[in-house]
């Protein structure tokens, strides 16, 4: 009789058992949206910085500079297109305004636009242009339309507000789908606004109605990612090096003190309410427009190289660059540096030299969650341990002695963003010794690499530490470059 309770019992705990190893472990929250996940999966995106600025070599024009300056005379957008398809750019943003308040397409709310420049006698439309050819290459669509504008009489009143929404409706009802909006935080003060050359100040999350003019957003484009503003998707990360925290947090606060909080959206909060991952923008050269005399300071392979592993290698999105000369084109040398830059990114991290190996875990959920799912490029495979297991281990080894100086790791983030401390451990000549590295083990998040000096190795092995939910793993790799 006791036997055969006993033996029930084991089977009724087997039946628990089983049933937990095969559910997916519960989500921990805050978790990305289908949206948010897609956005963080382009990784690299281009800026194109152009205007006014571009012919009177500015940076931030006062809303004077006449618009006949505006004369690119070999413009090409497809140019633009086929350069940043070939340095791996998903994407473009385009300064459809800049703070000066010059127009790129032929507005109804201003004279100050295209319509009054020399280009194509002013038949020309850069929004569309740029739009167009952007869809026929396979590239994705965004505009940055400054909320700030020097050039607006009306700026800093009632009126401005009008204006700068049915800007914004202009631009996401004409131009085909967008898939990231930019509501730039600078608001300078001084300005010439319609001749009055003065300061005016205004307080920006109340001023400019950012729900409504997100909701004229999304009314067209229902997926675009939304920079800045009062109701972002996403958050600035807070300086314009290109240097996102080794540290880096998804998650993030909401409210409007600390999306301007400098320091902290760095690396975001690890215990955030909201999923607000970030985007590094930063230039390929010193300046966001272009200036001849900047031809010799373009960003070098090897500082992109380190752009790419401070942003996306801290499971940050790139932001970056391109600045269009005054004949309308990127310049040769930016375009051949950031050829090349992917090239060396594409050879360097493409070979997984764990593939061919094998690799155990410490804990596993179960046959659904198995270690190898590490070493799979499908997406939403994953490794997952037991819930409330907070420490766990891979081991891989390698068939032969391997030197690697790479590692890549990816959380499973559709499941939330759980890990604070990883150590990586390499096993030659019969004993464990760590790898050294320069930043924090911290997070991983959607996408980490690590760089390190070459290792000689039989086996690698990586801990984990959870400081919440589960730990779910869908990538690892490592490289020798
Ligand atoms: C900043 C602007 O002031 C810069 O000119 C540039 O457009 C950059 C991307 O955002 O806030």
């Amino acid at each position: 009789m006791k036997k055969k309770r006993i033996s029930a019992l084991v089977v009724i705990s087997a039946i628990i058992g089983l049933a937990s190893c095969v559910h997916r472990p519960e989500r921990s929250y805050p978790i990305p949206t289908a949206n948010q996940l897609e956005w963080q999966q382009l990784e690299t995106y281009a800026f194109i910085h152009f205007g006014l600025n571009t012919f009177n070599n500015m940076e931030w024009g006062y809303g004077d500079t006449p618009a006949s300056t505006f004369n690119p005379t070999n413009l090409d957008c497809e140019q633009w297109v086929l350069t940043l398809k070939n340095c791996g750019m998903k994407g473009v943003i385009f300064t459809a305004k800049h703070h000066d308040g010059f127009c790129l397409w032929p507005t109804e709310t201003t004279d100050y636009s295209i319509k009054n420049s020399p280009y194509k006698n002013g038949k020309g439309d850069l929004v569309k242009e740029l739009s167009e050819a952007c869809r026929k290459h396979g590239l994705k669509f965004g505009i940055y339309v400054s909320p700030w504008d020097r050039h607006q009489a009306e700026y800093g009143k009632e009126g401005y507000v009008d204006i700068y929404h049915k800007q914004i409706e202009e631009l996401t009802s004409n131009y085909g789908e967008l898939f990231e909006f930019w509501f730039d935080g600078a608001n300078g003060g001084d300005g010439w606004y319609g001749g009055a050359n003065e300061t005016r100040s205004i307080v920006a999350e109340e001023y400019y109605n950012y729900e409504k003019a997100r909701d004229i957003v999304w009314s067209y484009s229902p997926n675009a990612a939304i920079f800045g503003g009062t109701k972002p998707t996403l958050r600035w990360i807070g300086n314009e090096k290109g240097i996102a925290d080794a540290t880096q947090w998804c998650m993030y606060n909401t409210d409007f003190k600390s999306l301007n909080n400098e320091k902290m959206l760095s690396c975001g909060f690890k215990n955030g309410t909201a999923w607000l991952p970030a985007e590094v923008d930063v230039s390929i050269r010193p300046g966001w427009f272009y200036h001849k005399s900047e031809d010799s300071l373009v960003k070098t392979v090897s500082q992109l190289l380190d752009l790419f592993y401070n942003s996306v290698g801290h499971n940050a999105n790139l932001l970056l660059n391109f600045p269009v000369n005054t004949e309308g084109r990127i310049p040769s040398i930016d375009s051949a540096n950031a050829v090349a830059w992917y090239q060396k990114l594409q050879n360097d991290i493409s070979n997984n030299l764990l593939k061919d190996g094998k690799v155990t875990a410490s804990d596993t959920r179960g046959s659904r969650f198995n270690a190898k799912h590490v070493l799979c490029d499908e997406y939403s495979h994953y490794w997952a341990t037991h819930d409330g297991v907070k420490h766990s281990e891979l081991i891989f080894e390698f068939p032969k002695t391997t030197s690697f100086n790479r590692l890549l790791l990816q959380e499973y983030i559709p499941q939330g963003q759980n890990v604070d401390a990883f150590y990586l451990d390499y096993y030659f000549n019969g004993k464990w010794l760590p790898i050294e590295t320069d930043e924090p083990l911290t997070t991983i998040g959607y996408k980490r690499l690590v760089r390190f000096q070459t290792v000689k190795a039989d086996k690698l092995r990586i801990r984990f530490k959870t400081f919440k939910g589960t730990l779910c793993i869908n990538k690892i790799a490592a490289y020798c470059i």
